[in-house]
């Protein structure tokens, strides 16, 4: 209740604005270097979208790159775990699929289409037909077990199969269709409809979280998400604290300021449900 009052209080006082600007200020806390190397320069979508070298997923024993952060959000002695991804291209689509085997994700949340306004946004990495898997290196194969379209997202659902071990996997695939890049939502009830929706999906290991740059969209929807998580768990939470702490895991995420403002609004509206 008196979070409720101490969010509005600030969002009356355009407080989230002046912290926005706050968290803009913040320092680089690492590196980019792995990301920058020349073998690695055409998996980046951006070249100014970059995952830091501490944090970023690595791949296979060798530690292979793909532009994807491992964001942890600590939750009392334990926490939340997130992997902010990049939309995959097409030479990085084996990659991601291999980075959703190793790291044993069941969920991937996409809050990007893959095409808006004629400007591809991600490739499209998964099959959309039952009848023809996609196979990438003759190691993972992806088949569409069945799909059903929402009004704000499609549900659909994959099994990813290991052809060298023949070990299969079930994987959940939400893609969130109505959220341009950049942009906000006017109300955050479908993307809290959303959340509950991963939720219900998700038992254990990583959420995969991607849109384009991987930034904005998947920096609004995983602070969304940790927030629902920390309230079920009786724990306060701030706002502008959890944004740092994402983006000193990931730069840049949630990108703009009227998608903190937004994120502001979400968790507004988490807290009223509840009373
Ligand atoms: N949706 C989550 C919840 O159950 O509250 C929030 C969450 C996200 C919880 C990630 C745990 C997470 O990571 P792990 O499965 O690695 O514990
Ligand atoms: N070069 C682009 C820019 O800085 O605008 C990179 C970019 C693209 C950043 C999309 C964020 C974007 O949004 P999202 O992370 O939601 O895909």
């Amino acid at each position: 209740q008196s979070l409720i009052s101490t969010i509005q209080g600030k969002m009356k006082a355009d407080e989230p604005v002046e912290e926005y600007k706050a968290l803009r200020q913040l320092k680089a806390t690492d590196n980019c270097e792995v990301a920058k190397q020349l073998q690695n320069r055409d998996k980046n979508r951006f070249r100014n979208v970059l995952p830091y070298d501490n944090t970023r997923v690595q791949l296979g024993e060798d530690g292979d790159y793909i532009n994807a952060s491992h964001v942890r959000i600590p939750v009392g002695s334990d926490q939340f775990h997130y992997i902010a991804s990049q939309g995959p291209l097409p030479v990085t689509a084996g990659s991601f699929w291999q980075m959703v085997w190793e790291q044993r994700a069941e969920v991937i949340a996409m809050v990007t289409l893959d095409t808006e306004g004629g400007k591809v946004k991600c490739h499209r990495y998964w099959p959309d037909s039952s009848e023809t898997p996609l196979t990438f290196w003759n190691k993972y194969e992806v088949s569409l077990v069945s799909s059903q379209a929402l009004e704000d997202f499609n549900i659909r659902a994959f099994s990813l199969r290991d052809l060298e071990t023949g070990e299969v996997r079930s994987v959940t695939h939400l893609n969130f269709t109505t959220w341009p890049d950049h942009g906000v939502l006017k109300f955050a009830d479908p993307l809290l409809r959303y959340t509950r929706v991963i939720r219900r999906f998700h038992q254990s290991g990583p959420i995969v979280v991607h849109c384009s740059a991987g930034i904005g969209r998947t920096g609004v929807l995983i602070l969304v998400d940790a927030v629902i998580g920390l309230v079920e768990r009786d724990q306060l939470f701030d706002i502008q604290k959890l944004v740092e702490t994402m983006r000193e895991q990931r730069q840049g995420m949630v990108q703009t300021k009227e998608q903190y403002v937004f994120c502001y609004q979400c968790c507004l509206e988490v807290l009223q449900s509840l009373k």
